[in-house]
């Protein structure tokens, strides 16, 4: 690092610095101007129409399925704000490839699954299943520290910082498949997350057993959200598909579509009742506390099977194949969509004790069961008492009132819908403003259609998603937006934007890379500038370099052929928005830096010769200009 580079560094950073600083003042005046653009103090319909510059009221987190990542969208606008690597690879950031993403990738793998993907070449797996995002909560509403999601590929749960919007942890469940369904606690805070195994599988699945269903279990986990380590385990009857929680911190429920334990589809759906299985948060603790469990790769295991004659759990009989468990903002009820039933069955919180307690009859908690049409798959609300439903079979949501349901299950003569909407097409999840919260607020609803069919230009066989978006601001819900997406979101939150507040650029002294920084320290560098020379360490290279647009702080650095070379590259621009990016051409590796971030990539220095590397992501008018060479001198013949 010549004094020179430095200096020039320090002045084109004030420089950059007074421009941002202008660029803030204009964002703010948008924001301003957004908010009242969303919300007219008399219109009666919020506009979702944003004009340039505006900003949306909410942040929308979004599933996106099989592609394994999470995305960020401003709602109303439906505009896409980010993508935030997961379970994926990710070309662009290097998530899959940098050590500080492999770092959350791996370490909490098990062993048995870290040997298993050794045998495939892998040091961790590549692809994922992300249905559900759910942010952290503090007293039944959501709090802006994390957002935890499921892997239903690869039996694992994430967790992702809000404050950089990055993954930070990554665990495998062990004894489970598949994980699900899962929300976290939200009562008194987060706390526990909860999540479901959804396929059934021999607790010691070690080859033995195929064709002997009595032998397979099912398992729900809590876990710690703020350690991310498994907390407990429930052994249940029949699967699990997805799970919410009340706002009491008492108890949490999971759907089970295959009560049956069938293993095909027959069988699955022999019977016209499955359950909801309850699970008793305390009874369940001072069981872990009396050691009523089996220790099974390190998680203690309780057993809450049917027959067990615990007070872990409940099995609510339920019509029919139920799907999406949802708990309503008034803190009492909590929803379950019934799919094969045209009815959603409704649980009151405050008689599930009974249960326990009194061995009451298990269906004496619900206070409503109506009938709402066909394919009931998941429930949101407006924080007004009312209820959507959306209806797979029928490709409509329908609004309908909670305490009219009540009333009708009870035998009044009332109808608890108030009106359907046509949605397009087939709808599974769907979500409200702050509608999972006690803060609903009845603005809007998104569904998440399964099929677009023919709302967009034809783009071959296989089509995108239509999610829409509805105003709900009055009883006749009105959609207002088509917004086509890729494989396969699931499912979203939408959080008002005064409970995010994420930085602009990272600080300095991030955990993220700790590991970079315990090197540097090591080699005697200044992590932040780097050096000039690369550090041998036996066959070992490591390559400190910074950047300050538009230049790397080496020109060139030389390694030998064979050697592993490790590069640590550190953006000292501290400017809103001027990412680096470090690409090293014909070697397949390109990583992100951002602002005051540092990212570090090891590879095999096997291709002699001069290399290029670049920085891939455009920084400054001289961003082209942004480069340097490797040198790999080859092996003496
Ligand atoms: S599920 S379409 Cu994976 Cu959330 Cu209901
Ligand atoms: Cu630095 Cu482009």
């Amino acid at each position: 690092m010549s004094e020179a580079f430095k200096k020039l560094a320090m002045t084109r950073r004030g420089m950059l610095g007074a421009t941002a600083g202008s660029s803030v003042l204009a964002a703010t005046g948008g924001a301003g101007l957004g908010l009242l653009g969303a919300t007219p103090a008399n219109a009666q319909s919020p506009s979702p129409h944003l004009a340039p510059g505006e900003l949306d009221e909410y942040y929308g987190f979004w599933s996106s399925g099989q592609t394994g990542e999470l995305r960020i969208m401003g709602v109303p606008s439906m505009r896409e704000l980010m993508r935030v690597p997961v379970f994926n690879r990710c070309s662009a950031t290097g998530w899959g490839q940098t050590n500080e993403s492999l770092k959350v990738l791996t370490e909490g793998l098990t062993e048995e699954t870290k040997a298993f993907l050794a045998s495939q070449g892998k040091v961790t797996y590549d692809n994922g299943d992300l249905h559900h995002p759910h942010m952290s909560f503090t007293d039944g509403t959501y709090d802006g520290r994390y957002l935890f999601m499921n892997d239903k590929a690869n039996t694992r749960v994430a967790r992702v910082r809000c404050d950089v919007m990055k993954c930070d942890k990554i665990i495998e469940i062990p004894n489970a498949h598949d994980i699900h369904g899962m929300r976290p606690q939200k009562y008194p805070r987060t706390g526990y997350v909860f999540a479901n195994g959804e396929h059934e599988a021999p607790l010691v699945n070690d080859g033995k057993i195929l064709d002997d269903p009595s032998q397979y279990v099912n398992i729900f986990s809590a876990i710690d959200g703020d350690e991310m380590k498994v907390a407990w385990q429930v052994m249940v009857s029949g699967n699990l598909d997805n799970t919410d929680c009340d706002y009491q911190g008492r108890y949490a429920f999971s759907t089970s579509y295959n009560s049956e334990m069938g293993m095909n589809l027959a069988e699955m759906t022999a019977g016209e009742m499955d359950h909801v299985v309850v699970f008793n948060i305390k009874a369940i603790e001072e069981g872990v506390a009396a050691g009523d469990f089996q220790e099974l790769n390190g998680v203690p295991v309780l057993d809450g099977r049917k027959g067990s004659n615990k007070n872990y759990t409940r099995y609510i009989p339920i019509p029919n194949s139920p799907h999406g468990v949802n708990t309503a903002p008034d803190k009492k009820h909590v929803v379950i969509n019934g799919k094969l039933s045209p009815t959603v069955s409704v649980i009151d919180v405050d008689k599930v004790e009974a249960l326990f307690t009194e061995d009451a009859d298990p269906r004496s908690c619900i206070v409503a069961e109506p009938q709402l049409g066909l394919g009931p798959l998941h429930t949101a609300y407006d924080g007004q008492g009312n209820a959507f439903t959306t209806l797979f079979l029928d490709s409509q949501v329908v609004k309908w009132n909670i305490d009219k349901a009540i009333r009708a299950f009870a035998g009044e003569d009332v109808d608890p819908i108030i009106s359907k909407v046509d949605v397009h097409y087939q709808p599974g999840h769907n979500s409200t403003t702050m509608g999972e919260t006690s803060e609903a607020d009845g603005k809007w609803l998104i569904s998440m259609n399964k099929f677009s069919k023919d709302r967009f230009l034809n783009v071959g066989p296989l089509k995108p998603e239509n999610e829409q978006l509805i105003d709900i601001s009055s009883d006749e819900m009105k959609v207002v937006h088509d917004g086509p997406t890729f494989a396969e979101p699931h499912d979203n939150i939408l959080v008002h934007r005064s409970k995010v507040n994420p930085l602009n650029v990272w600080k300095r002294d991030d955990p993220m890379w700790e590991d970079a920084r315990k090197q540097a320290e090591a080699d005697g560098v200044d992590l932040d500038w780097g050096h000039d020379e690369p550090i041998r360490d036996g066959d070992k290279v490591r390559v400190y370099m910074s950047s300050v647009a538009p230049e790397f702080s080496m020109e060139k650095f030389t390694v030998k052929e064979g050697d592993e070379v490790t590069v640590y590259i550190t953006n000292m621009d501290d400017v809103d928005d001027v990412t680096h990016g470090f690409c090293l051409s014909n070697y397949g590796i390109a990583m992100e830096v951002a602002p005051q971030a540092t990212a570090s990539v090891t590879f095999k220095a096997t291709r002699p010769g001069v290399h290029w590397f670049y920085c891939q992501w455009f920084c400054h008018a001289l961003h082209m200009e942004m480069r340097g060479r490797m040198f790999v001198e080859p092996k003496a013949v």
